[in-house]
């Protein structure tokens, strides 16, 4: 540990926490990781957590036979609301292989090209709604709008159940319970373990509350499917009834309350915060908006409803995506353990059990991988020939390994779907004020951002 650099200046018991911020944590540590370098510790409370981002060192933690996903921080903090769910999980808990083998099958392309004609559905409410917005000349909240998108289509499709978002003039109780439970993980990782339940007492409690209100919420949703005797085999279905196909296993009612909260938060937070992202980077660069806007009229024509394979073919949209979680990877870090006794990159000594949180916006800026220009936003990065050139491991969005993101697929379809619908419909005029500015609930999302949508008189 002696030889990973930390910050100067170290107080006892404090440690480093001296000039951190509470509710940027995330952003702080990038600080201290382009004054540090591709792998440093920090001390908060006398503990010691190495951080790492440097890409040869993130490709070696990719290696599946000695490093496994660690369940901690943030991701540690959310068990009281997830438990065993899918991911928050430990790697040695039954029912993650259960459900993971279970619910993968939700995700296979047969299974996704029946979420399409749903998604598009959702879609047109947002779009109605933007629709109004554009008449009246108004600007749109886009976070606001891309959550209440992405929480419709996770719950319908995965479950069948409305929230009826857009009809709402306030966000649903399930979102504002949420926000909470994350927002209180963050926090717990800025106090003294032993302390939390004295300087958080009163968040304490209502993090109690929230985690109750997403249990009643959760359980109507799972009811009212009993009540009407199954699905279409949705997520849901899967959950209540499908057994493992060799074990002959099934969920427990408890684990798919677990399964259910998992899905609809994981299943919607992150996919809204990187459609955000991709509409600030369109409106900040109209040259990149006109050549997707371009591919967009091209591949789909004036066809009313794009298929499912028409989605796949918005070559360009879908670098623009990528490019916006390149830089803003919305779930922003991961962490990795040693299954055994190992040598990091041959350098850096780790006993089994022993830990470290890759920065993903970090190892997506490593100038040796991406350049001296990695903050700039360029999707061309993501085109075939570059991305064949650049080593493996170097874009984790979703995370990596047997645990890595179950649903990358269904966000990335869903994105791309939205993302081209709205180039389609709409010139996205920027709000000539607003500077980026990124909150961090775990996840990330950019603060405050609002576009004024008109719609396009030519093709569509
Ligand atoms: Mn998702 C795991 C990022 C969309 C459901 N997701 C992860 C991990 C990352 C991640 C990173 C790994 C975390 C870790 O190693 O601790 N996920 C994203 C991003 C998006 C996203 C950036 C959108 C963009 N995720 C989705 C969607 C769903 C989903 C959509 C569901 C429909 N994710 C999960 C689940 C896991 C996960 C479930 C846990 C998988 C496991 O551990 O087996």
């Amino acid at each position: 540990l002696h030889r990973i650099p930390h910050p100067p200046y170290r107080l006892p018991l404090l440690g480093d926490l001296i000039g951190a911020s509470r509710r940027t944590p995330l952003q702080d540590s990038l600080k201290y990781a382009r004054r540090l370098g591709p792998i440093f510790r920090r001390n908060a409370f006398g503990k010691e957590f190495v951080f790492t981002w440097g890409a040869s060192l993130v490709a070696d933690l990719a290696d599946e036979t000695r490093f496994a996903k660690h369940v901690g921080l943030g991701v540690a903090n959310l068990r009281p609301v997830a438990g065993d769910g899918l991911f928050t999980a430990y790697n040695h808990e039954p029912n993650w292989q259960l459900a993971h083998d279970v619910l993968a099958p939700g995700f296979h392309r047969e299974a996704m090209a029946g979420y399409h004609t749903m998604m598009l559905a959702v879609a047109e409410r947002l779009t109605d709604h933007w629709d109004r917005a554009a008449a009246a000349g108004r600007t749109v909240d886009v976070p606001g709008d891309m959550t209440k998108l992405t929480l419709e289509t996770i719950a319908r499709t995965g479950f069948g159940h409305d929230f009826g978002s857009f009809e709402r003039s306030r966000p649903h109780p399930f979102v504002t319970a949420m926000v909470g439970t994350l927002s209180y993980a963050q926090r717990l990782n800025n106090v003294p373990a032993p302390l939390a339940p004295l300087l958080l007492r009163r968040a304490g409690r209502r993090n109690a509350a929230d985690i109750a209100r997403l249990h009643r919420i959760v359980d109507e949703v799972v009811r009212a499917r009993r009540a009407d005797g199954g699905g279409d085999g949705d997520l849901l279905d899967r959950m209540l009834d499908t057994a493992h196909p060799e074990t002959g296993e099934r969920l427990s009612s408890e684990n798919v309350r677990r399964q259910v909260i998992t899905f609809l938060v994981a299943g919607h937070e992150t996919t809204s915060g990187a459609l955000s992202f991709a509409l600030y980077y369109l409106s900040r660069h109209p040259d990149v908006a006109a050549r997707a806007r371009a591919e967009v009229d091209r591949v789909w024509g004036g066809t009313a409803a794009p298929d499912y394979a028409q989605v796949a073919r918005l070559r360009h949209v879908r670098r623009v995506l990528d490019e916006s979680l390149r830089l803003w990877p919305t779930a922003p870090a991961f962490a990795r353990e040693a299954a055994r006794d190992t040598v990091l990159a041959g350098e850096h000594p780790m006993r089994r059990g022993a830990w470290t949180l890759v920065l993903t916006p970090m190892l997506h800026r490593d100038p040796e991988v991406w350049g001296a220009d990695a903050e700039r936003f360029d999707p061309d990065r993501f085109d075939a020939q570059a991305v064949r050139a650049r080593p493996p491991h170097t874009f984790k969005p979703f995370g990596t390994g047997a645990r890595a993101c179950i649903g990358r697929q269904f966000a990335l379809h869903e994105a791309t779907l939205v993302l081209g619908l709205l180039l389609r419909r709409y010139e996205l005029s920027p709000d000539p004020g607003y500077r980026l500015r990124v909150t961090e609930r775990l996840t990330l999302m950019p603060e405050g951002l609002r576009l004024r949508p008109q719609r396009r008189t030519a093709p569509a």
